[in-house]
């Protein structure tokens, strides 16, 4: 990692849309164009909100929906750890305006509260035709408002919102000012010390340490017991031989027994 002594400031410009397709898409069209890095996309509701692998996010109004632009000067390959910097600072963020909520990281980019997803993340980047990387767009969506019984039915049992854990939500424009305040300190301590800081605040918050879990990665479902995070982002999962294996990509999931 470059030592980076010039600290990174996020949130300028600050653009506020009240209807957006997509928060990341509107984000990646002011980063072609060459906006500064530190802009921030911040939106009311999103009507074709993405989550990774062209799945849906839905996003209908009161949620938080922001996404920032980045420009790292890091090689693409340590792009993955974007996100879960993004998921510690999310889970900084929510303990802050909303205390009492111990919300907690999945891997690779949810963030889970009383046993359902609060909010998720979508880092996306872009490369020079040198293979240098251009900018990185993150995007982050968290359920503020929606009630419990407002999910469509397919998401009723695995997502929540601050309202329908805490009968509470603080406000959308609040939420995402202390969230960008709390990514800029992450961002800006990745940049200058490495990811050693964000990996052990990572696996402080793990939702699934030391547990039992099924990884699903390039079509092949690997069982295991979770052992934190690699140096460079990589999940550590203990495999029923004993072997410890990397996995860098995928989705996670529990494991009964
Ligand atoms: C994610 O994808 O979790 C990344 C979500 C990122 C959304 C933000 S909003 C601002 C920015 N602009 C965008 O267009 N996107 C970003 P993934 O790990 O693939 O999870 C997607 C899955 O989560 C879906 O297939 C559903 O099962 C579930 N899901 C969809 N909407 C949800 C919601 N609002 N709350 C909780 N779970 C949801």
């Amino acid at each position: 990692m470059s030592p980076d002594p010039v600290p990174r400031v996020l949130g300028q410009p600050w653009v506020e849309l009240d209807v957006v397709e997509s928060t990341n898409l509107e984000a990646r069209r002011l980063a072609r164009e060459g906006c500064p890095e530190g802009a921030v996309v911040l939106a009311a509701r999103q009507t074709g909100g993405k989550g990774r692998l062209g799945r849906a996010w839905f996003s209908p109004p009161g949620n938080l929906y922001l996404s920032v632009v980045l420009r790292p000067p890091l090689p693409p390959a340590q792009a993955p750890q974007i996100s879960l910097m993004a998921g510690v600072a999310l889970a900084e963020t929510i303990a802050a305006v909303a205390p009492g909520a111990q919300a907690r990281v999945k891997w690779p980019n949810d963030l889970w509260l009383g046993g359902r997803k609060l909010a998720g993340v979508l880092a996306e980047l872009e490369t020079t035709a040198e293979g240098a990387l251009a900018f990185i767009i993150l995007g982050i969506g968290v359920n503020l408002v929606t009630p419990a019984g407002g999910f469509p039915a397919e998401l009723r049992e695995i997502a929540t919102s601050l309202q329908a854990e805490l009968g509470q939500a603080p406000p959308r424009g609040a939420c995402a000012r202390a969230l960008v305040r709390v990514l800029e300190r992450w961002y800006n301590m990745w940049l200058r010390d490495g990811f050693e800081r964000v990996r052990a605040a990572w696996e402080v918050c793990s939702i699934t340490r030391g547990l039992p879990v099924a990884v699903r990665s390039a079509g092949e479902l690997l069982l295991g017991v979770e052992q934190g995070i690699e140096p460079d982002g990589a999940l550590r999962l203990r495999r029923p031989d004993g072997a410890v294996v990397r996995v860098l990509a995928g989705d996670l999931e529990w494991r009964r027994g």
